[in-house]
């Protein structure tokens, strides 16, 4: 071989080696990582059963105790058996009940997929804020959605809007260096709406695309939480001239049914324009987003599926419902 021979197959192979080791996961794949306990918790259970020839009584009994065990709640699990039923009259075999389920889940999904992108003709700054009662993951998403706005290109700014919570500032600090954007904070035990008023000037004044504001997260069921998350909504709107661009509601996929609770009250009482589904990866409860979904039709943005920066992903109902039901991708 002569030297340019050498070097034409040395870049081959270092073009194969980049491809193989350098390629994320799809999003398919992340889902099935995430929803591996839900998906088991449904599967193994269907397949045993479909092993003993059942009836479709037995079928629907069994499927109504597994999709309630999985936090769809009993009136969406009534709902789709109810549904599955119509379609499926006399003799079911597993892949039918699947696909049929499939296609059922999707009818829910589908509609509430809407991926929290800035739009391209979005005002400057777009301004999120992110609510929810305490430990659900607000802070750890913000800096997780701080990180991919950057790395989409745009200027991040955050507001440490948690003055209630010990360490919540520097919390915030620690992601907002992570991922690279700057961050408006004051001390602790500072007005919350105050804080938030200079993040929006300081956007405003320092040419920011986004401004994500952090909030406190006592519990939902205290009055004073929402009053005062509406009065940091009202002062933020007033420093920016208009009405907020997002209001992101991050609920615990854990918590089940908690999370249907916290999701009807936070939406009576601000006018939330998504959800963020958080600890998808720690639960058999997946189908909780399903029960969400059904029940108030919040557009679903966003998934957590870990606790690193990277473990964010964008709600897509085909890859999620596949996954979710162990079906291919
Ligand atoms: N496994 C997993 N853990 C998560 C995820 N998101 C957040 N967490 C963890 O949940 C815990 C609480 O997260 P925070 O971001 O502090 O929650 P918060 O809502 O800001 O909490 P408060 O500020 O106390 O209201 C942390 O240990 C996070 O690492 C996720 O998607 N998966
Ligand atoms: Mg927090």
């Amino acid at each position: 071989m002569n030297f340019w021979e050498i070097g034409f197959w040395a870049l081959i192979f270092a073009l194969a080696i980049q491809n193989s080791s350098g390629k994320k996961p799809g999003l398919f794949d992340r889902f099935k990582k995430g929803l591996e306990k839900t998906q088991k918790l449904l599967n193994t259970n269907l397949s045993e059963l479909f092993k003993t020839n059942p009836t479709l009584r037995q079928i629907r009994e069994q499927l109504e105790e597994l999709l309630i065990t999985a936090d769809l709640g009993v009136k969406t699990s009534f709902k789709l058996i109810e549904e599955l039923e119509r379609k499926i009259k006399k003799e079911a075999e597993l892949e039918l009940v699947r696909r049929e389920l499939y296609q059922i889940i999707l009818g829910i999904l589908k509609p509430l997929e809407k991926p929290l992108e800035i739009p391209p003709d979005a005002n400057k700054p777009f301004v999120i804020m992110v609510v929810g009662v305490n430990g659900t993951g607000k802070t750890t998403t913000i800096g997780k959605l701080a990180l991919r706005f950057k790395n989409q290109g745009y200027k991040v700014l955050l507001s440490a809007g948690d003055t209630f919570r010990a360490a919540g500032i520097e919390q915030l600090e620690e992601w907002a260096k992570r991922a690279g954007a700057d961050i408006v904070k004051h001390k602790e035990g500072a007005d919350p709406g105050a804080v938030c008023f200079d993040a929006v000037k300081a956007g405003i004044s320092r040419g920011a695309d986004v401004v994500i504001m952090d909030t406190a997260g006592r519990l939902h069921t205290k009055t004073p939480l929402m009053e005062e998350l509406k009065k940091v909504k009202r002062v933020s709107e007033k420093a920016l001239g208009r009405a907020l661009d997002e209001i992101i509601l991050v609920v615990d996929a854990t918590t089940g049914q908690n999370a249907l609770q916290q999701a009807k009250t936070f939406s009576h009482q601000l006018e939330l324009t998504g959800i963020i589904l958080t600890k998808l990866d720690g639960t058999a409860k997946g189908g909780i987003i399903i029960a969400i979904a059904d029940q108030l039709q919040i557009p679903i943005r966003m998934v957590g599926l870990g606790e690193g920066i990277e473990d964010l992903a964008e709600f897509r109902a085909e890859e999620f419902t596949r996954a979710l039901l162990g079906l291919s991708g």
